[in-house]
């Protein structure tokens, strides 16, 4: 069987790559829910609700053995809910990039960015004093940045402008490490690197969640059995399939990617 993913839009596709880097022999079914993306702004009851209608297409239909929650705001509102309600395992994004974040860090000055919903949520901040108490958490919600992804802009002039200006206050807080807190983000990876200072360390949840769920598939003796190279790749978005297919493909390369 396959592993399910989803996310509000684009911004799981970098964990699918990250997935299958790693697992090469791995099945994906990916739900992207364009159409109704951001869901930063949108209330927990709102994200609960979108996220237990994908989890359940993919369960039903694609018979998934794990689904992982490749967006920080759903998993942020939707995790616990999931977990409960679904027989199978259900992975998240927060605590690996939380864990990750603090494996870093060697002032304890974390930088987080991501959207309204997960920095509201303070699923990061408190996972991660869990881990390590002294730990100061800078939290900066950046909605526009998930704009610019979706909208395909993500490479543009434009958007290295924007990101240099929203981050400029990180320079005060003088943080060692910057977690990328929306799956969404990696895709701006130049533009952050070259907007913060330099040897501050970018923590990527969605890599680090992909780590996890390979360890975990494999402890679990849940990796699929097939001999034959046989992986298969198919994405599901709930808005216009061609703006998707343009993005992915661009960030994937190509590949046996069925839209
Ligand atoms: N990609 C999502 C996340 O990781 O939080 C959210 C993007 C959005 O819907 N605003």
């Amino acid at each position: 069987n396959a592993i399910g993913m989803m996310d509000s839009g684009i911004g799981g596709l970098t964990v699918l790559k990250a997935t299958k880097a790693l697992l090469p022999d791995e099945s994906i079914v990916f739900v992207g829910d364009n159409a109704r993306n951001p869901y930063g702004p949108k209330s927990p009851d709102e994200v609960i609700d979108y996220s237990r209608q994908i989890a359940h297409f993919l369960v039903k239909k694609h018979q998934i053995k794990v689904l992982a929650i490749a967006c920080n705001t759903a998993t942020a509102c939707a995790l616990p809910v999931l977990q409960d309600e679904l027989d199978i395992p259900v992975i998240g994004v927060i605590d690996s990039g939380a864990k990750a974040a603090v494996d870093t860090t060697l002032s304890g000055r974390i930088g987080l960015i991501a959207t309204e919903g997960t920095v509201k949520s303070g699923r990061y901040q408190e996972e991660i004093e869990a881990l390590l108490p002294t730990a100061k958490v800078f939290a900066q919600a950046e909605p526009d940045f998930v704009q610019l992804v979706e909208k395909n802009r993500y490479q543009s002039d434009e958007a290295k402008t924007a990101v240099k200006a929203h981050l400029k206050h990180f320079e005060n807080d003088q943080i060692d490490t910057l977690i990328l807190g929306c799956t969404h983000f990696p895709l701006l990876t130049p533009a952050i690197q070259s907007a913060v200072a330099d040897g501050v360390q970018l923590v990527d949840a969605g890599k680090a969640t992909a780590k996890d769920l390979a360890d975990y598939l494999k402890q679990q003796d849940l990796l699929s059995k097939s001999k034959e190279k046989s992986a298969t790749y198919q994405l599901y978005t709930t808005g216009p399939v061609a703006t998707f297919e343009t993005i992915a493909n661009n960030w994937l390369g190509q590949g046996d990617f069925q839209y």
